[in-house]
């Protein structure tokens, strides 16, 4: 497979000024009529005359230029191309060309294909060309009218981009429509629909008073689960006039959701493609934290009408200018709309254990990769979630005004244009005066850097200076890494928990918070007028992606947990906390010493929960201890056994210590408030089924009973799942009743039966691997639908590290099985699924060679993908 370099992009040879298609629609035999008007691009160097379009598994018919058919001899068809040998280079010309598709053998689902009897498309990155032969890059943007023709009772609802023009009757009981988009666009953000769909209808009146008709599309059996998603969307549309004075661009916004979908959402000009999973809710069959990210993704999705449709990329190297800046976008979306602090705090989580492993692991690449072989394999976690903190760092050097300006600028210097991360970061500058050279380092330079914090008080000068240093490991292809511009955000704590006052040396103002700008490898910030030696706390609101390294002592830890007036690092000092006491008894059960939980973190939770709270959802997060993924990332060599049972070990001692707490928050916010999905109703879910899960370890039948009883009378999909899941995940005696009970219940609801899948494919209880291969032999599941495909396997191979990781390597050898079936099956689905084995350097001898070994067997695989390969070839270099 061939590898393309950021460095070789060049302008295209040839623009596409407008393009009329024409589609026929037969779910075997799609007719496809392309219709291009085309010119040489007068920037493009090239003195080629010849075109060569791009295309995948099409079936040519005809090609016609300038009304006359080209003879086989005028064109040449490869694998993956249509090369037209000569075309005319002083004027405009027309290109004509006919070829058949086949969605229903599209098991790929990228291009046209069929999902439980709806047609539909998705082609970004690259999956127009299984359309059409085009220009299949994203700075060719064109202008699309596109006419759909099907059977009546077939296809009742044939949609397309923009707004729809004409339509009318054909003999044979067919219809067809024309949709135009006014709008120029590159053909990823082409779409088409067509199927049998219900459809809910609203309205949204702009900032400036235009109405736009707002249409939600699904399967019937859905229909009543879209007002939520509808309501996310009006939310959206009105954010993004307060906040950037974004107005929406047609006069119609239309959402359809498909029940087969690699990724979550696809934000297609007016026609937004979705997953199901981030369309349909009902309170009975939706979990508060669906809910939630329903509206974020819907917001996602209408945010890139601007950030990635108006102002698209130049190339697929630049992905992050869309995704990291739209992720942001999101991210302040949920925060405002929710709570900040249980946002910030979720999305750091994410961050650490998710992406920090990617920048740690053998695929690590810059948020603005350099290379690749397959773009869909860099739709990761480093271009969109770090990507999204490159732009916070960028807001928070600037602040909300800065941005602000800086963003304008950006949209108005570039609207309509296909654009480079550095357009971006320039038009921050302008507006603003500064100079972020530097900082674009944050661009190329892959690797997460690690700062080491050492504090010094004086107590005669009344001085304490911090030493911040920064260094970042060494990534593939990038062995020496030079220093970042890094907002670090400190504030003082005195010792009676009140803030003390920051005023640097030199200048002169006095605050509460400061950030520090570090720019070189080691730097040295003194702040004045300390008559006490205060209590650091520092990068708040984790104002950088960085690991921190500062030595604290619990006492210190608990202190901040406390008094710290960050909520950010308030969380984090107990996350510290917690992270000490499990990596010690970590080493305690690997050196056969008896586990003991030091008093200090029970009583500092005990204060936590004796403290009275607003924000339940995070009180919630302060009574959460860190992850199993995130202990493993804490760990030169990953333990699974000894953190699985050192992390119970705390869980199990803190429900023993704080039963009558946890009983006494449990009976206090159970009420039924099912459909209530307001602030208050959501933080008292989540609060009742935290100590829900605490009080589960002490496996007592009165514990038994609390549990199967919140089951059976739950009316919201929140609370019933919590309770299956300390069912599923303790040795209950009615689990088996349980699960059979909830999969009769909910056997008509997909995305119900999903959950039914993960939980017992994440479960921690011995049987899971034998249940997890009973699973997938269950007539439910299904290797061609992505969703059921993550629920099961992915679960297993993504969030079970226990058992997943099993000393025996069956695990390893089950996932790729799975990973070779749907190599050629799907394989952006495939190679997701190896993303489980690539860390196999973290762990133990004996399981790095099983990895390995099974990775090594994946690449072996007949036929296998350019996905596949690149991932599996990387991760063993
Ligand atoms: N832009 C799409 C992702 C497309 C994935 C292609 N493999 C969704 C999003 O980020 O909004
Ligand atoms: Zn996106």
């Amino acid at each position: 497979p061939q590898t393309i370099y950021l460095k070789d992009y060049t302008v295209p040879e040839y623009l596409i000024h407008s393009v009329a298609l024409n589609f026929t629609l037969d779910d075997e035999n799609t007719l496809v009529s392309s219709r291009l008007t085309l010119s040489r691009n007068p920037a493009s160097q090239s003195h080629d005359t010849s075109l060569t379009l791009s295309g995948e598994n099409l079936k040519l018919i005809r090609v016609n230029l300038d009304d006359g058919d080209l003879s086989k001899a005028q064109y040449l068809q490869t694998q993956d191309s249509l090369i037209i040998h000569d075309v005319p280079q002083q004027q405009r010309f027309v290109l004509t060309i006919d070829n058949t598709i086949n969605p229903k053998a599209n098991t790929a689902l990228e291009g046209l294909y069929l999902s439980n009897g709806m047609l539909c498309t998705q082609c970004e990155a690259e999956g127009f060309r299984k359309i059409t032969y085009f220009l299949d890059r994203p700075d060719v943007m064109t202008l699309f009218t596109t006419t759909l023709v099907g059977d009546k009772d077939r296809y009742p609802v044939l949609l397309s981009n923009g707004n729809k023009v004409a339509e009318g009757e054909l003999p044979d009981n067919r219809h067809w429509v024309t949709w135009e988009d006014p709008f120029n666009k590159p053909c990823y953000l082409f779409a088409l629909v067509a199927g049998q769909l219900e459809c809910i209808a609203d309205r949204f009146t702009t900032q400036s008073g235009r109405d736009i008709d707002l249409q939600i599309f699904v399967e019937k059996h859905d229909i009543d689960k879209c007002d939520h998603a509808m309501q996310s969307l009006k939310n959206a549309m009105s954010w993004d006039e307060q906040v950037y004075d974004r107005e929406y661009d047609l006069d119609l916004y239309m959402i359809v959701a498909v029940g087969h979908f690699n990724m979550g959402a696809m934000e297609n000009k007016g026609l937004n493609v979705f997953n199901t999973k981030f369309v349909l809710a009902r309170p009975d069959t939706a979990t508060d934290s669906d809910y939630e990210h329903i509206e974020g993704v819907i917001g996602h999705e209408y945010f890139h009408n601007w950030t990635g449709n108006r102002i698209t990329c130049r190339d697929w190297f630049q992905l992050s200018l869309k995704e990291g800046f739209t992720v942001f976008r999101d991210q302040e979306f949920t925060g405002d709309r929710t709570s900040k602090a249980v946002k910030r705090i979720e999305d750091v989580n994410m961050l650490r254990t998710r992406q920090f492993a990617e920048d740690a692991g053998p695929l690590a690449h810059p948020i603005r990769p350099d290379a690749y072989i397959e773009i869909n394999n860099f739709y990761t976690l480093t271009v969109y979630e770090k990507g999204a903190e490159v732009v916070r760092m960028i807001h928070t050097l600037l602040g909300a005004e800065g941005f602000r300006k800086g963003s304008d600028l950006y949209f108005e210097r570039h609207d309509g244009q296909a654009v480079t991360c550095d357009d971006f970061v320039s038009a921050m500058e302008d507006a603003n005066g500064v100079d972020l050279s530097q900082f674009r380092r944050w661009y190329s330079q892959a690797g997460t850097p690690v700062l080491s914090v050492r504090q010094h008080y004086d107590s005669s000068a009344q001085t304490l200076t911090l030493t911040i240093g920064q260094s970042c490991p060494p990534t593939p292809g990038q062995p020496v890494k030079e220093p970042l511009h890094i907002p670090v955000t400190v504030g003082l704590l005195n010792k009676d928990g009140s803030v003390a006052p920051c005023k640097l040396q030199g200048g002169d103002q006095v605050c509460d918070e400061v950030i520090l700008q570090l720019t070189q490898s080691e730097q040295a910030f003194t702040f004045e007028g300390l008559n006490e030696q205060p209590i650091v706390s520092i990068l708040r609101g984790f104002s950088a992606p960085v690991k921190l390294t500062i030595e604290r002592s619990l006492d210190e830890l608990a202190f901040l947990l406390s008094y710290d007036s960050d909520t950010f690092n308030r969380w984090e000092a107990g996350q510290q906390l917690a992270g000490q006491i499990i990596t010690g008894l970590i080493a305690d059960l690997q050196n056969g010493r008896d586990m003991a939980v030091n008093p200090i973190m029970i009583n500092a939770f005990k204060q936590v929960l004796e403290q009275p709270w607003d924000d339940l959802s995070y009180f919630s997060l302060l009574l959460s201890l860190p992850s199993e993924t995130y202990l493993a990332e804490q760990m030169q060599i990953v333990d699974v056994e000894a953190i699985h049972a050192a992390r119970e070990f705390v869980t199990l001692t803190l429900a023993e210590q704080l039963q009558s707490q946890f009983q006494a928050l449990y009976q206090g916010n159970h009420r039924d408030e099912s459909g209530k999905f307001d602030a208050g109703a959501i933080g008292r879910r989540r609060i009742k089924n935290t100590c829900l899960s605490y009080l589960s370890k002490l496996e007592n039948s009165h514990i038994h009973e609390l549990s199967q009883q919140q089951f059976n009378t739950a009316k919201n999909m929140t609370d019933q799942m919590a309770a299956l899941a300390v069912i599923v995940n303790n040795p209950h005696p009615a689990k088996q009743q349980c699960l059979d009970s909830f999969y009769h219940q909910w056997r008509d609801e997909a995305l119900v039966i999903d959950k039914w899948f993960a939980l017992q494919a994440s479960g921690s209880m011995p049987d899971t691997f034998a249940t997890v291969q009973a699973l997938m032999r269950h007539p439910a599941f299904d290797l061609k639908n992505p969703n059921r495909v993550r629920s099961l396997i992915g679960a297993f191979s993504q969030s079970n590290p226990l058992h997943f990781h099993a000393a025996d390597g069956q695990g390893y050898r089950f996932l790729a099985d799975q990973i070779i079936a749907l190599n050629t099956l799907n394989p952006q689905i495939a190679s997701r699924m190896v993303g489980a084995l690539t860390s196999w350097r973290r762990y133990d001898e004996g399981r790095q060679a099983l990895m390995k070994a099974q990775l090594e067997r994946i690449m072996t695989t007949e036929a296998i993908s350019k996905d596949v390969y690149e991932v599996a070839s990387k991760s063993l270099a």
